[in-house]
């Protein structure tokens, strides 16, 4: 058995493994599309509209983009073991959201330093254009050693948090935070084989015990039958329908949605779907059909568009 949940990834991607690993954790069955670590991405954008972000999760012709949103759909599919932690929900969201932005940063500078020689350079092409920053290779290795210490410094505070015996940042089980800051671990420790973080016995500890939970059960899936697969589906009702909000934008609208970091490419369709946390929005594609493309309203740059 398969399931439903389409990951569109690849193996060495962090953002991808913080997923994976929360298949682990719930013990889920899902399908695994393996998509290119760089531009372009042709079956990925027909299906998001130009989001080129990795992961993405498919379920029929229900697009989500942003692990933010992925967990959020998996928990709202398969509640239990939760990864949501009660009273503490929305502190969880926020370490979360540190983790994937400000942790990941200094994560990459110390990976890359360390990666960046076997980098070819048409990838680290892709990654400039993808950060808007020029990247040097011969300035990496300085660049990882600057950055060393502003990532003990993060997460020393995981360290200190995990040295009164609990098992995860949380408490006794998982949290998304604990996936979100484990897969910046993982990036530096796991994949680069940095020894920055060797000294913090804890957090290797927590890491080790993370590790542990595998990816649940994938089995492979070709990216244009993924695509199939949407064109034969139709998207889920969007039941909050359209929030007020302080644009005034409307259901039915053309809007555009756009990250608000990295991988600026904007998708643009009609507005179906607004909630505090959560944009969604209808795109029709000869290739696709019609797909509701979900994304979290924190992260991303929402407008009408003036076609
Ligand atoms: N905020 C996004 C970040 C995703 C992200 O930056 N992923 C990296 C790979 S781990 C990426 O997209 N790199 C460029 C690419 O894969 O084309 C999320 O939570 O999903």
């Amino acid at each position: 058995m398969s399931g439903d949940l389409i990951l569109h990834h690849y193996g060495t991607s962090p953002f991808s493994e913080k997923v994976r690993v929360a298949f682990g954790i719930k013990g889920l069955p899902w399908q695994s599309v393996k998509i290119p670590p760089m531009m372009p991405k042709p079956d990925l954008t027909v299906l998001t509209g130009a989001y080129r972000k990795t992961p993405v999760m498919q379920v029929g012709a229900d697009i989500y983009c942003d692990t933010q949103i992925i967990l959020r759909e998996i928990e709202h599919r398969h509640p239990s073991p939760t990864f949501y932690p009660g009273s503490a929900k929305g502190l969880a969201e926020g370490v979360a959201f540190w983790a994937d932005h400000q942790l990941f940063s200094a994560s990459v500078a110390v990976a890359f330093g360390l990666m960046g020689e076997q980098m070819p350079d048409a990838f680290l092409e892709d990654r400039a254009k993808f950060s808007g920053r020029s990247i040097d290779r011969s300035k990496m290795k300085m660049q990882a050693a600057m950055m060393s210490g502003p990532l003990r410094a993060h997460l020393g505070w995981i360290e200190e948090a995990l040295h009164d015996g609990r098992k995860f940042l949380f408490g006794d089980a998982p949290s998304l935070a604990d996936l979100a800051v484990y897969h910046c671990v993982w990036f530096v420790r796991d994949r680069a084989k940095a020894t920055d973080l060797a000294d913090y016995t804890a957090l290797n500890v927590w890491a080790d015990r993370m590790k542990g939970f595998g990816h649940g059960s994938a089995s492979e899936l070709d990216s244009k039958a993924a695509v199939e697969i949407a064109k034969t589906a139709t998207p889920a009702p969007v039941p909050a329908g359209v929030a007020a909000n302080a644009m005034g934008l409307s259901a039915g609208m053309p809007v555009s949605v756009t990250p608000d970091d990295t991988g600026r490419d904007a998708t643009v369709g009609e507005l179906v779907g607004l909630t505090a946390q959560s944009i969604t929005i209808a795109r029709e594609m000869p290739e696709t059909g019609r797909v509701h493309v979900h994304f979290p309203r924190a992260g991303f740059i929402l407008v009408p568009h003036k076609g």
